[in-house]
């Protein structure tokens, strides 16, 4: 901590003096004008958020300080964590240091057990996992030091805090609902040799022989971690954040928005889709069956799971390295086979539909299959990893957004016939 904790200070001045000169020069000119029909239409391209920790634009996708997702596939996730809150990637000592600081503060509370078995058998995971963060609320450095009166130009510190103590915990959280809710057995304790990422493979008890599903979980964790703070988590999670609400209302806030089906929510459905049609066929589908399959589903109403965006407009890189991952470790695996070949065939037919803007698969079209491949088969556990991953940029950019002293956000609303008036309509 203290060397992430000096960095950061030694940082942050030059960082505000840069922003509030930004703003005394330029403060009126226009970044974006708003259309009826993003008024209408989630805001989309709306620019009017700012985010330094990473930014996602439709022909690269994920880029993390200045470093294309291609690139970030041989981390470990505490240098992205580093790396989203300092700018660069922590020397050999720095990285020791994070390390050991998380693990000294990865205890969960016993009461948070207690909350966890008390819920209902058949919770989802994903409510099991937010509970368990915003139950922890006491805990928060911020309310402390807010309540103490602190300066307004110290509160990143007890948000970093907060950031620190919070993500030390969620693999072990994050494994302890796994657990529990799908009947594994005991908790499985922390190894103290063991990273973020493998440490968390660990706990969730999955047999790994060769440790490559230890590999997995890194790369996991490194490519769901941030895509800059438009998407519904992290903008929620910041909107809460900015109300001066600590970072356990915050996060949990974000990640009940990463629940929904057309965010993270995602990765669930699109495996069922993938093994729906190995169900149906038999095997691994020709192209003709596939694409026939992918029409019933869209005919029958539905999205095709794992394909489109609200950004991008290429193949998601997160996809991409996850499609990598498979080609290494899990070739010969039927359920990878289909979801290679369902890359193959689905843009094609997403292509036929003039509304659909991006028709090229996102990270969650593959990462589902490789979960399957080493015995993760509950669906529905899929975005606690997402999540736990995603923690990081959320609690990243709250840091950062209290250390630049963002104030509350608060957009104008229009009414329907306001919106009529104003454009004669
Ligand atoms: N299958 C079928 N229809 C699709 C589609 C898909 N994969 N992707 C987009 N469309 C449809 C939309 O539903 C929309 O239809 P309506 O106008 O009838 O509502 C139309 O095409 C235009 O949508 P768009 O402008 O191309 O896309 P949006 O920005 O509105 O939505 C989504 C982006 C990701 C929500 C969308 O592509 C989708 O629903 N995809 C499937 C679900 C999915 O994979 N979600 C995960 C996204 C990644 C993520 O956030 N992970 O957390």
């Amino acid at each position: 901590m203290a060397m992430l904790k000096e960095t950061l200070a030694k940082q942050i001045p030059g960082l505000r003096e840069e922003i509030a000169a930004l703003v005394k020069e330029h403060g009126d000119k226009e970044l974006s004008k708003v259309t009826v029909r993003q008024a209408y239409g989630g805001m989309r391209g709306v620019r009017g958020l700012v985010c330094d920790t990473s930014s996602v634009s439709p022909d690269t996708g994920l880029v993390i300080r200045g470093i294309p997702c291609k690139d970030l596939t041989e981390k470990l996730p505490e240098e992205i964590l580093w790396l989203l809150l300092i700018g660069e990637y922590p020397d050999a000592e720095s990285l020791k240091t994070l390390q050991a600081d998380l693990k000294a503060r990865g205890k969960v509370p016993d009461y948070v057990w207690n909350v966890l078995e008390a819920m209902p058998a058949d919770s989802h995971p994903m409510c099991m996992f937010d509970t368990a963060i915003l139950c922890m609320e006491k805990e928060s450095e911020f309310r402390k030091s807010y309540d103490a009166g602190v300066k307004k130009t110290e509160y990143w510190e007890s948000t970093l805090e907060d950031c620190l103590n919070i993500l030390a915990k969620l693999p072990a959280i994050a494994a302890g609902v796994y657990r529990l809710r799908f009947n594994k057995g005991p908790r499985i304790d922390s190894d103290p040799n063991l990273d973020w990422g493998a440490d968390y493979a660990h706990m969730l008890g999955l047999p790994d022989p060769e440790g490559t599903f230890k590999k997995l979980m890194q790369l996991y964790m490194v490519l769901h971690s941030d895509h800059e703070s438009g998407n519904v988590s992290a903008f929620s999670g910041a909107t809460v954040v900015s109300a001066l609400s600590d970072l356990y209302y915050g996060l949990s806030a974000g990640l009940n928005g990463l629940a929904g089906p057309l965010h993270g929510l995602a990765n669930q459905e699109c495996l069922r889709w993938v093994l729906d049609t190995r169900e149906k066929f038999g095997g691994v589908p020709t192209d003709e069956q596939l694409k026939d399959y992918a029409w019933e589903t869209l005919n029958s109403g539905k999205v095709i799971p794992g394909y489109g965006h609200a950004v991008l407009r290429v193949t998601d890189p997160r996809y991409t390295a996850f499609l990598a991952f498979g080609k290494k470790y899990l070739a010969d695996d039927e359920v990878f086979q289909i979801v290679a070949k369902v890359f193959d065939v689905v843009p094609g037919v997403l292509r036929e539909i003039k509304k659909i803007k991006d028709p090229w698969p996102n990270v969650d079209a593959g990462s589902g299959a490789m979960l399957y491949h080493y015995g993760l088969a509950e669906f529905p556990y899929y975005t606690v990893l997402f999540s736990v991953s995603r923690a990081m940029g959320i609690c990243s950019q709250a840091v950062i957004a209290r250390a630049m002293g963002m104030p509350i956000t608060r957009p104008k609303s229009s009414t329907t016939p306001w919106i009529k008036k104003a454009i004669g309509a």
